[in-house]
C-alpha cells in the first residue's frame, strides 16, 4: 500500500534526511506554477531550499530569485541541471520541454520533479521511461498532485483494503469556472481530463483499452469553438468503466468530485464541504467554492513536494504514491487516443508499449 500524504506531512516535522544539509533545489520555468513552487520550497517544505533559478524571460527568473534568499539565477535549463549546487530538479517549463530537460536531469543522475505532461506524445514519453530504465535508477516523479490530495488518499485506501468490493465504475467530475479564450477541445483532453486519466492508473492500477467522448449540447458560455461540455468515456482491460464529465466554462467555481462505485459500496470525495452559511439576506444557503485548481489542492501540492524531498533525501528519489515515468507514459498515450476519439465514431482502442522491467 502506498505512503499517506497525511504520514508524509507528518514526516514534514522531523525530515528524515541522510543529506549534510538541504536538499538544493533547482527550478527550471518560474512562471504560476514554478513560481508557486519556490514560495512553498521557500516557506512551507521543510528539509530543502531553492538554488538554482532558470526561466525563459530572465528578469522573471531574477524577480523571484530576488525573493528567495540563497538562490542565484541562470541562463538556461542546462545550466540547473549541471550545477554543482542543485541535487534535484524542478522542471515547471512549457510541456513542449518535458522529454529533453528530464532525459537531461536523467543523464546527469538528478532526480527531477517534472510537473504534467512528461512529454507531448506517447513516443517522446517512452522515450524518458526506456532512458530511466536503462540507468538502473529510479530518477523520475511526475507532478499529479491529486496523488497527495487527502481525499484522494482516503478513497484508495478504502479500496486496496477491499472495503469497496471490485470495482465496477469510476464517476469523475471536473468543473473550471473559466478558461482563456483559444481553450480549444484538444486542451480539454492534455490539459484538464489528464488528470481523471491519471486518476485512473492510480485507483484502478490497470490498463485503459478503449475511449470514447460523447458531445452533448455546448453551453452559451463557451469560448467559440469549443465543445463544452464534453463527456469522456474510458473501459479498462478488467471491465471498468470510468466516466469523465468535463465542464470547463461553469462561471461558478472549481469542483473536482470522484465516485468509484465497488460490489460492496460506493464511495464519494471532492462533495461541497467546509462552512455552510444561512444568509437571511436574500434567503440563501450555502458555501463557498474555490475559483481555480491552487486553493482546492494547495495541501496536495504540499504533501506532494514534501513526499519528494523527503524521497530525494532518503536516496529512494521517487515517493510511493507519486506518479512515475511510466505513469507519465500510460496518460499520454490514453490522452492520444482520447484526442482521436474526439472526432472518431465509437471506441477508440489505447495501445501500450511493453514495460521495460
Ligand atoms: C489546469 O491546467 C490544471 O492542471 C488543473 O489542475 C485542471 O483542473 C484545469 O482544468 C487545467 O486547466
Amino acid at each position: 500500500m502506498s505512503e499517506n500524504p497525511t504520514t508524509a506531512a507528518a514526516q514534514a516535522a522531523t525530515p528524515q534526511t541522510s543529506l549534510p544539509q538541504d536538499v538544493r533545489v533547482g527550478i527550471i520555468g518560474v512562471g504560476r506554477m514554478g513560481a508557486d513552487h519556490v514560495e512553498r520550497i521557500r516557506g512551507r517544505i521543510k528539509g530543502a531550499r531553492v538554488s538554482v533559478i532558470s526561466d525563459y524571460l530572465r528578469e522573471t527568473a531574477e524577480k523571484v530569485s530576488a525573493e528567495t534568499p540563497g538562490s542565484r539565477v541562470v541562463d538556461t535549463p542546462e545550466e540547473v541541471i549541471a550545477a554543482e549546487d542543485v541535487d534535484a530538479i524542478l522542471i515547471a517549463s512549457p510541456g513542449a520541454f518535458h522529454r529533453d530537460q528530464t532525459l537531461a536531469a536523467i543523464a546527469a543522475g538528478k532526480p527531477v520533479l517534472c510537473e504534467k505532461p512528461l512529454a507531448m506524445n506517447p513516443q517522446d514519453a517512452y522515450d524518458v521511461v526506456r532512458a530511466e530504465a536503462a540507468s538502473g535508477a529510479s530518477y523520475v516523479s511526475l507532478g499529479f498532485m491529486r496523488r497527495f490530495d487527502a481525499e484522494y488518499a482516503e478513497l484508495k485506501d478504502a479500496l486496496d483494503a477491499g472495503e469497496l468490493g471490485t470495482p465496477l465504475l469510476l464517476n469523475c467530475k471536473h468543473r473550471n469556472a473559466t478558461v482563456l479564450p483559444g481553450f480549444n477541445d484538444t486542451m480539454m483532453v492534455y490539459d484538464s481530463a489528464v488528470h481523471e486519466i491519471d486518476a485512473i492508473s492510480y485507483f484502478l492500477e490497470e490498463p485503459v483499452v478503449s475511449v470514447q467522448t460523447v458531445v452533448p449540447r455546448t453551453t452559451e458560455l463557451a469560448p467559440e469553438g469549443l465543445h463544452d461540455p464534453l463527456l469522456f468515456l474510458f473501459r479498462t482491460e478488467s471491465g471498468v468503466i470510468v466516466t469523465d464529465e468535463l465542464w470547463v466554462s461553469t462561471n461558478a467555481g472549481y469542483e473536482v468530485r470522484t465516485e468509484l462505485v465497488g460490489s460492496k459500496g460506493a464511495s464519494t470525495i471532492g462533495q461541497a464541504s467546509g462552512r455552510v452559511t444561512t444568509q437571511l439576506e436574500g434567503g440563501r444557503w450555502g458555501g463557498d467554492v474555490p475559483l481555480d485548481f491552487r486553493p482546492r489542492f494547495v495541501a496536495a501540492y504540499d504533501a506532494e513536494v514534501q513526499a519528494w524531498i523527503n524521497a530525494v533525501a532518503d536516496g529512494s528519489n521517487v515517493a510511493p504514491r507519486s506518479a512515475t515515468a511510466w505513469d507519465g507514459y500510460v496518460g499520454a498515450a490514453i490522452c492520444e487516443a482520447t484526442e482521436r476519439s474526439l472526432t472518431a465514431d465509437g471506441e477508440v482502442p489505447v495501445a501500450l508499449e511493453a514495460r521495460p522491467s
